[in-house]
């Protein structure tokens, strides 16, 4: 299948996926979106590809959401389409590993894509940011939440208070990236690092991801809520019924396993 804004080549297992629009710094347009929710879904689906690397130019992985699109888009209508509601749904649904190679500006929604993969590799170029304050926004494809999760609260509010940019030694300091390299290796690395996930066995790195993002996504009331529905379950049980009536009756209880 081609695209319109990425390039998408299957190299064995790994599926590399490109990002197109060198002409606007890969600004990420609807078209962009559309294009990338294809081939993750395509990559999901397939059971040969088992890891995905999204990479884009040396000069910049994403300068961000298209801002000449937004630029003339009426207010409500961002509300209406729920702008990027669907789109960061389906990506961030990708049950497969996947990494960010990230190489020059990752800025405003680039940042915020390098920050939905599983992790990211930089090159030494590298230069993240959340500068929507200067348009009047704010990041709006979860940059707030993931970067204070990923750096602390500190830094990611100077960052968007002020939408410095953070180099690359500082983004691994700060736990943002996994790893810097040279740049003329980001990509060498990557699909390195990408053969090594898809030689692993494919369940268990599902499993694997899904773990690691629970402890990087749930929150503590939906962790409450989720207790709360298992701790209804198991009244269910008949060991329940037997432990509190063993508790009334002042003797041990006598276990079902059921
Ligand atoms: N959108 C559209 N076009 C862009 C973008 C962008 N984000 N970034 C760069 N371009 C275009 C430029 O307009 C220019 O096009 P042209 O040649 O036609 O004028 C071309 O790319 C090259 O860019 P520059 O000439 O500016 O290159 P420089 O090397 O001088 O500067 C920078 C590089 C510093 C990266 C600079 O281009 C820049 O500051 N870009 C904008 C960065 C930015 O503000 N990003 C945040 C965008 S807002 C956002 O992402 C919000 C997402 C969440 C919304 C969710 C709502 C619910």
């Amino acid at each position: 299948m081609s695209y319109e804004t990425i390039l998408v080549e299957q190299r064995d297992a790994v599926t590399l996926v490109t990002f197109n629009r060198p002409q606007a710094l890969n600004a990420l347009n609807k078209q962009v979106l559309k294009d990338l929710i294809d081939a993750f879904a395509a990559y999901d689906a397939d059971p040969a590809q088992r890891c995905l690397v999204l990479t884009g130019s040396e000069k910049a992985f994403a300068a961000g959401a298209d801002i000449k699109e937004m630029s003339e888009k009426p207010s409500v209508d961002f509300f209406l389409e729920d702008f990027f509601a669907e789109w960061t749904s389906r990506v961030t649904a990708t049950r497969k590993p996947w990494i960010a190679a990230v190489s020059g500006f990752a800025l405003g929604g680039g940042c915020e894509v390098a920050m939905m993969a599983d992790f990211i590799l930089a090159a030494d170029t590298a230069k993240f940011g959340q500068p929507e304050i200067k348009l009047g926004v704010a990041p709006g494809m979860g940059g707030s939440q993931r970067l204070t999760r990923a750096v602390g609260k500190a830094k990611a509010m100077e960052m968007c208070l002020t939408g410095r940019m953070m180099d690359a030694a500082e983004a691994e300091r700060s736990g943002l990236v996994a790893r810097v390299v040279p740049a003329a290796d980001l990509l060498d690395e990557a699909l390195k690092s990408a053969a090594a996930i898809a030689a692993m066995p494919p369940v268990a790195a599902m499993i694997n991801k899904e773990m690691v993002n629970l402890a990087f996504e749930g929150g503590l009331s939906q962790a409450i809520l989720i207790e709360r529905r298992l701790f209804q379950i198991l009244t269910s049980t008949e060991d329940r019924t037997e432990g509190m009536k063993a508790f009334v009756e002042k003797r041990p209880g006598l276990w079902k396993g059921r």
